[in-house]
Order: C-alpha cells, then structure tokens, then sequence
C-alpha cells in the first residue's frame, strides 16, 4: 500500500548571526518532532529548510563586519547547520538560496508569472538618499509605525503590530545610514498582482477553519483590507537576478525568491538521492499535505503572499497549515542576540546536554501565546520530570529485573489492574497521536508526563520485591506490565527527545530498533531482554557556587602607586566606596579608565599591596597579548549573577581560589568555569558583553 506522504518546511532562516534558542522554539524543534512523529506513524515524509542568504539583513550585518555578503552567508550557513546537527534536528535538504539551482526556480517563477499577466511593470516611489546617492532598502527607512504609532518600525515591517510596511508609509522617515529623511522617487519595478488574486486567496482562506484562530484571523484582517499589488524587485546589488535585459542594476526581491526555496529544496534533494521527480510527489499531489512551521512575524508571507504565487504559478500544492509559533522570551524580555538577551545554541549547549535542552524547549513551546525560557524552570523540570520521575522509573524496574536474573513475558492472563493499565497506555497513546497530529506538540509531551506520573505509582503499588517471595506468576506480570509502561514511554519520548530515548530503548533488549520504526512496530514487540544501561540525563546543576560577590562600579580615581611602577591605585563607586591597587597599568592609560563602568569583586581577602590597601579586584581577561575589561551598563552597585545565582555574602575568597576561576568567552557572553560546571555571567539578566572574538578561552586577571 502507498504510504500517505507530507510535506513539512521550516522558515529559511537569514544567514547573517548563529541561531539562538528563539529560533528553535519558533521554528525548528517543533517541525523536528512533528516530522519524527509522522514517520513514526508510518508517513512519507520531506523535510525542507534552509538559508535565506539574500537581503538587507545579510548586507546590513557584512557592512558592519567589513566583509563581503557572500562571506557572511558562507559563515553563518555552516554555523546554522551545525547548531542543528547539535540539537538533532534534522532535515532532508537544508539548501541555501545562493544556490544556483536556486536562480533556476526563481526564473522559472517569475517567467511564468509574467508570461501569465501575474507580474506587471510599474513605477514606484522608492526612498532615495541623496547622502549616498542610492535607493534604499525598505529596511534601512525607519520610523513611526502609521498604524499602531510603533516608533522604531522599519520601513519593510512593523516589528510591533507585524504589518508589512511600506517604507513611503512610515511617518517622519529617516535613512538608518545616514540620519537623513530620504527622499521619495520614481523607479520602475515588477509587481506581483495580488488584487487579481484576491477572490482566490479568500476561497483558499475559507478553507481554513482548522488553523490556529491568531494566524486565521491575522490573514482574514489582511485580505479582509483589500489586496494590492506588491514590487518584487528592487534596487540593489545583492540577490538574485531578474532575468530579463536590461534590469541589471535591480534584484529579484528576498522574499519573493526565498519562498520559492522550498520548492529548491526538495528538487535538490531528489536529484540528491537518484530520483530526481521525487520533489513532485509532494508539490504536485493534491493528496500531499503541507505544513509550514514559522514565528509569527513571517505569517503574512506565508498564507497570502506564497499561496499568491503558488495559486498565480499553478501546478503547486497550497499551504495546508501553517502553524505559526508566538515569541520566546527569556524573563520577560524577547530573545535578542544583539541586545545580548538569551542564549545561542552554542551557549547553552556549553552547560546543558542536547536532550534536556530539547525537552525543555518542547515543554515551552510559543505555540498558543508567549512563553518564557527560565534556567530555574528548566532544571526544575529537567531534574524532576526527566530525571526523577521517568529516568529513575526505567532505572527502578531494570535493575530489579536485573538484580533478579528475571526474564519477564507477556502473561497468559492479566488481573483488573493491569487490563486497566494497559488500557490507559492505549488511550494515552491515542491522546498523544492525536494532539501531535495537530500540530499541538507542547500538549503532546504533557500527556506524556501523565503517563510518567501513572507509572511510579504503579511500580510502588506493585512491590515486586514483596512478590517475588510469594508468588512468581504475579511477579511476571507486574514486571511485564512495568516493562509495557517503560516502552510506551520510551517511543513516545523519542520523538521530542531522541538520542536519548534511542539509548534508553536499547536497555530494553528488543530486537526491533527505535530510529526509523513505526510506533505499530516498537509497541507491539513483547519480548525483553533487559539489560541496565546507564540513565543517558543528567541532573542541571546551577546549585548556589557561593563563591563570587560582584557588582558593577565606576572608575573615580587613577593615581600611580607611590611604591610601584607599574601598579595603580583605583578608586571605585559601587555600592560603597572601592579601592583598589592594580596592574591594569601595563595595559591601560589613565584616562582609558576613568569614568568606566566595570564589574568588579568584593569579597576577596583583604591585602596590602606596597603599604596600600586593595579591597576589590577589577575583571579583566587576557589572552597572554591583548587584555580587556569586561564592561556591563546599569547603574553602580548592580548585582552580577552566576547562572541563576546571585551572592549571598558568606564566603571570602582567596587568592588561591580566585586563580582557579577560569573565564570563557563564546561570542559575546562570558562564562566562569567553576570544577565541572560552566555558568553565564551576567548583569541584572542581560549577558555581561566581552569584545574580543580571538579570546576563546581566557583567565581572569
Ligand atoms: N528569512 C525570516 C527569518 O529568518 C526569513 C524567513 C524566510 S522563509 C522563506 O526570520
Ligand atoms: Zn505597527
């Protein structure tokens, strides 16, 4: 029989930065698990992501490198594969839209649609800084959102109300380069009719009833507002050609090319693997389901602006859902990578195992509103949920088993109890199957807990360890069902959480492996041989390391030390008064200092350097060559906190123990190693800023 196929396509996200845990949660780990499930479930499926490697974003970030946007592109492509591959997350194409197979399918798009009267000529009324003699990128305009009054919209969106602007809309515009408001001029452009697609659009919109009510009633508004038709190309250098004569200065506009990478995607991926029509299996297949998992600030683009294209191309299967995520915050503030708000993937991943990350996350899934990644919440849930509950279930029963030397096996006869329990595994599983079929993935782990909640009773309420002195026959088949219990758990954990449930699974000593079964499969065997393995979790440890009291200060004072050349003494206002003597005076002049905000430590042994006294030690980091203060901003006395941690003033530390601290620096934060564990630093929750890039691994001085 024909497997049932889907197709599931996860935003190409720009490669211009490394992926941090926002884009995970709004559109990654959520795709990964729904596309492990489905394949589970016996489904064909593609998975189809990739870089988007045109648009301002990649030039704004190669202006301020000093580099090219191609190497900013090649950079930041690897640097997205491997925090995937690092997560698990894996798809079966991620392309890259500089791909020139890339340029093949925009062309053929946009022929099509203008052969088909989709795509028209016009003028339009661009921003021109006469500064720089240029036109320029609806997102170097800023200014006042016209419709929610936002001050900070760019001219390509409105960050805050997530319409998509025009940059002519925006009230008091200025040019992000040069401070100056543009001006407004002709040029001519190609525009995609959505007007003459407005009926359509609302027919496939009709259709929709199923999608989630934020992203349903957003495109409603839109369509409902009367459709326009929209440039899409523009007046730059970097992107794809227009592939026409005579338009070599202009561009084929990102979001209109980038889109069309999905299509990329699986034809490359087909020819990848020897069939090259593969692709159109789930293109062209009225039957094949689509799904789209993006944030929710790409939603307009993808259930009306590709559905446009799609419907104007024809040939092409429409979006079938598009379950677009809401925003991760961390403690209340949206993840920013450049106003150093929350963790890369590479950050995090430095005091976290890949496994307990990706639960977390699944529990925290944005998929109904805003949620907040917490490191308190997420070693609470991590250490109880993962650890204690299922972890040490599975390790409760094996090593009885084991202890034992029992071979349990499906019993001729079950008591109530074990019916009912091998009903709820049923009912559970069904629960499970459901919520994820609908794109609910968060609900779908809390039905999983439930069931971890269900089987520690059990176990309790069994007491093997009384019936295996009295009577063998029960003894079986609680272990029996016990085992039932730790396998359901295992198949359903694995999609959220694989690598480890593989490891767990092995444990279990069944002949069929996990990775790439049908749950039918994995469910359905009865035959164990168990065989204790280790439980593949580890407990988070941001326990309190009492060590560090630190704050920010500003420099009021530098003199030289009368008794040293190359010391200084250092006045400091923190939360009090700070003296310090130090030998930032190899590195720093005078007035590189005053007036600086530092972090500095307060409970270090007292010491009197040349006959002056030295409170307080200013941080700095040095590579053997360059040395740089570690800077922070807010106001004098601020607390640091380690982790979750914030000093509590008990401990003094000495020398001896301050030059075993170590400091390491990835991108921009800072972490202290203290033993086995590595912790961020920071300052009133935003990571503390280091500059140096060279720095990999620093000691503090
Ligand atoms: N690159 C937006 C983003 O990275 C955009 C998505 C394109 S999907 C075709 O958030
Ligand atoms: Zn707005």
């Amino acid at each position: 029989m024909e497997r049932e196929k889907i197709l599931v396509n996860s935003a190409l996200p720009y490669a211009n930065g490394p992926t941090h845990l926002g884009h995970i949660a709004g559109a990654y780990l959520g795709a990964d698990i729904f596309v492990r499930f489905n394949r589970m479930m016996g489904k064909e499926v593609l998975f189809i992501s990739g870089s988007d490697e045109y648009g301002t974003p990649i030039t704004i970030t190669a202006e301020k490198d000093h580099v090219s946007p191609q190497e900013i592109a090649d950079k930041y492509h690897l640097s997205q594969i491997n925090s995937f591959n690092s997560l698990d997350i894996k798809f079966d194409k991620f392309m890259r839209t500089s791909d020139p197979e890339h340029a093949k399918d925009v062309d053929e798009f946009f022929i099509n649609l203008l052969e088909k009267g989709y795509l028209v000529k016009m003028y339009m009324i661009s921003p021109f800084c006469r500064e720089l003699n240029k036109f320029m990128p609806d997102r170097y305009i800023e200014g006042q959102c016209p419709y929610c009054g936002y001050g900070d919209a760019r001219g390509d969106q409105c960050d805050n109300c997530g319409r998509i602007l025009d940059p002519i809309e925006l009230i008091n515009p200025v040019c992000k380069l040069t401070g100056n408001a543009p001006i407004f001029t002709a040029t001519d452009h190609f525009f995609l009719k959505l007007d003459s697609l407005q009926g359509e659009l609302s027919e496939f919109i009709d259709s929709k009833s199923y999608w989630k009510p934020n992203v349903l009633k957003f495109t409603q508004n839109f369509i409902g507002e009367g459709l326009h038709p929209r440039a899409i190309t523009r007046d730059l250098d970097w992107g794809v050609k227009i592939p026409l004569k005579g338009y070599e200065n202009k561009k084929i506009y990102v979001w209109f090319e980038a889109l069309i990478g999905y299509i990329t995607g699986a034809r490359i991926y087909s020819e990848e693997i020897g069939k090259p029509d593969y692709w159109k299996e789930f293109w062209m297949d009225k039957n094949v389901r689509s799904y789209y998992f993006i944030g929710k600030d790409n939603i307009p683009h993808h259930t009306i602006i590709w559905p446009a294209m799609l419907l104007a191309h024809g040939g092409y299967n429409l979006p079938y859902n598009v379950p677009a995520n809401e925003y991760l915050r961390f403690d209340g503030e949206k993840f920013s990578k450049s106003r150093g708000v929350g963790f890369t993937v590479d950050e995090v991943l430095k005091f976290v195992d890949k496994n307990s990350l990706r639960y977390y996350m699944a529990s925290i899934l944005p998929e109904t509103g805003d949620s907040d990644f917490s490191m308190k919440e997420f070693q609470l849930k991590v250490n109880s949920e993962l650890v204690d509950k299922y972890g040490n279930y599975i390790y409760r029963v094996e090593s009885f088993i084991e202890k034992n030397g029992l071979l349990p096996h499906k019993p001729e006869t079950m008591d109530y109890e074990d019916l009912e329990i091998m009903n709820i595994l049923h009912n559970k599983f069904a629960e499970y199957s459901k919520e994820i079929g609908d794109v609910h993935i968060k609900r779908g782990i809390s039905v999983w807990l439930e069931l971890v909640m269900v089987a520690n009773n059990y176990f309790t309420e069994s007491a093997p360890w009384k019936l295996i002195k009295e009577d063998l026959e029960k003894l079986n088949e609680k272990l029996y069902v016990s085992l039932k219990i730790g396998q359901y758990l295992t198949v359903m954990l694995y999609p959220y959480v694989p690598s480890a449930a593989e490891n767990i699974w092995e444990s279990f000593g069944i002949p069929e492996k996990l990775a790439g079964a049908r749950f039918d499969d994995v469910l359905n065997t009865n035959e164990f041989h168990v065989k204790k393995g280790e439980i593949p979790f580890k407990k988070i440890d941001l326990n309190n390391p009492n060590i560090f009291d630190i704050q920010l200060a500003t420099i009021v004072s530098v003199e030289d030390h009368p008794n040293a050349d190359s010391l200084y003494v250092i006045k400091l206002h923190g939360d009090t008064n700070y003296q310090t003597v130090s030998d930032l005076k190899n590195s720093f002049a005078k007035s590189d200092l005053l007036g600086k905000q530092v972090l500095i430590i307060t409970n270090l042994e007292k010491a009197t350097i040349r006959g002056i006294d030295s409170e307080c030690l200013i941080m700095s980091v040095s590579d053997g060559n360059s040395r740089e203060l570690i800077s922070g901003s807010g106001s004098d006395g601020d607390p640091a906190m380690l982790g979750d941690y914030l000093y509590n003033g008990d401990h003094v530390l000495s020398f001896k123990e301050l030059q075993r601290v170590e400091l390491q620096i990835s991108g921009h934060h800072m972490f202290v190693r203290l033993g086995e564990k590595l912790l961020p630093l920071m300052l009133n929750k935003i990571y503390i800023n280091v500059m140096p890039e060279n720095m990999e691994r620093v000691l503090i001085k």
